[in-house]
């Protein structure tokens, strides 16, 4: 258990690894967006009575921003949107409301480059899940730094284990919506935790891929790359979208299909997909190397076009 490849592993950060955890203390707090007010983070509260807490009662959205842009922002906000409206949640700001407190948020704490969640809880109720006892949802913006995966994470890639926990059916909770309740996918971290992975693969009730507990799954055969459908229980990744379009620059066909374990354990290259993880490459799925063991050829590219687009394309947020 200890040999050179456990010890590898070893810096392998969680997806998300915002500055409060990996770096020293900020030297001043994050100003923090709550229910129209700009607030320093140690006021920034938020009521025990409120269903996002209680029930996990509400929606979020993991943005990135790069280089004084924001990536993707409507498509997020779209996604957002739809969030809401599956749950019966009625936003209390309009897009361009949201927008600009998205945007101001980041000025506020002066970031170029970071992260920002976004979070619309069901508000305060009372003990009963009943939602209608709750008048107002609560909005929330934090904006602060993120760290990327090490570079030789990069370029080592990641390992993933197939978990026993299953992706929800759509008919129980449709991964569709990115609502709080993420119990489902953190049970399945929890178990790559436990076998000392980087991922976990989920499935679905039909035991096909669905993705992983915040990305999205591609596999490489031949040249031709093959992603889970949306109804195989992924969510519409926005970074998913992205590798789409990169795939076409590319002249390269995404083809949504069906993907067992076995289609992973014989391709010659994986990756994931995702705003915080960005495009990784996968190297071992449950102990099996994929393909040559090494980030293959077309996902270095994607990672690349990838790279470039961030730094080029998305909201300005000074000008
Ligand atoms: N699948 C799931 C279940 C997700 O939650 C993705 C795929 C990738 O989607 P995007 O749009 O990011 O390409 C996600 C992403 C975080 C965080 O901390 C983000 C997600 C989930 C959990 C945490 O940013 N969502």
């Amino acid at each position: 258990m200890d040999g050179p490849e456990e010890k590898a592993k070893a810096p392998v950060k969680p997806a998300v690894e915002t500055q409060k955890k990996t770096a020293p203390a900020p030297a001043r707090e994050l100003t923090i967006f709550l229910d129209g007010k700009f607030v320093p983070e140690s006021e920034a509260k938020v009521s025990v009575f409120d269903h996002g807490l209680l029930y996990g009662d509400g929606i979020f959205e993991g943005i990135r921003f790069y280089n004084g842009r924001v990536f993707r922002l409507e498509e997020h906000h779209d996604r957002l949107w739809d969030s809401a409206r599956s749950i019966c949640l009625e936003i209390p700001m309009s897009r361009a409301e949201m927008t600009e407190a998205l945007l101001e948020t980041i000025r506020r704490n002066d970031l170029r480059e970071g992260y920002i969640r976004q979070i619309v809880t069901r508000g305060v109720g009372n003990l009963g899940l009943n939602p209608t006892q709750c008048k107002t949802p609560s909005v929330i913006i934090i904006a602060t730094t993120i760290a990327l995966y090490p570079k030789e994470v990069c370029e080592r890639g990641l390992t993933v284990v197939t978990c026993a926990t299953r992706r929800t059916n759509a008919a129980a909770l449709n991964p569709a919506v990115k609502s709080l309740n993420y119990l489902n996918n953190v049970m399945a971290r929890i178990e790559a935790n436990l076998a000392g992975a980087d991922e976990a693969l989920m499935l679905n009730d039909a035991g096909n891929v669905a993705e992983c507990t915040a990305d999205n799954v591609f596999i490489i055969k031949r040249g031709q790359i093959f992603t889970p459908p949306i109804a195989a229980g992924a969510l519409r990744g926005i970074t998913r979208s992205v590798a789409f379009d990169i795939a076409a620059e590319l002249g390269l066909k995404i083809t949504e299909t069906d993907i067992t374990r076995h289609d992973v354990f014989v391709a010659d290259e994986c990756f994931l997909t995702g705003t915080a993880a960005e495009v990784i490459p996968v190297v071992k799925a449950d102990g099996r190397p994929i393909g040559s063991g090494k980030p293959g050829s077309i996902t270095m590219r994607m990672i690349e076009r990838f790279r470039e687009m961030t730094r080029a394309t998305g909201t300005p947020i000074f000008e």
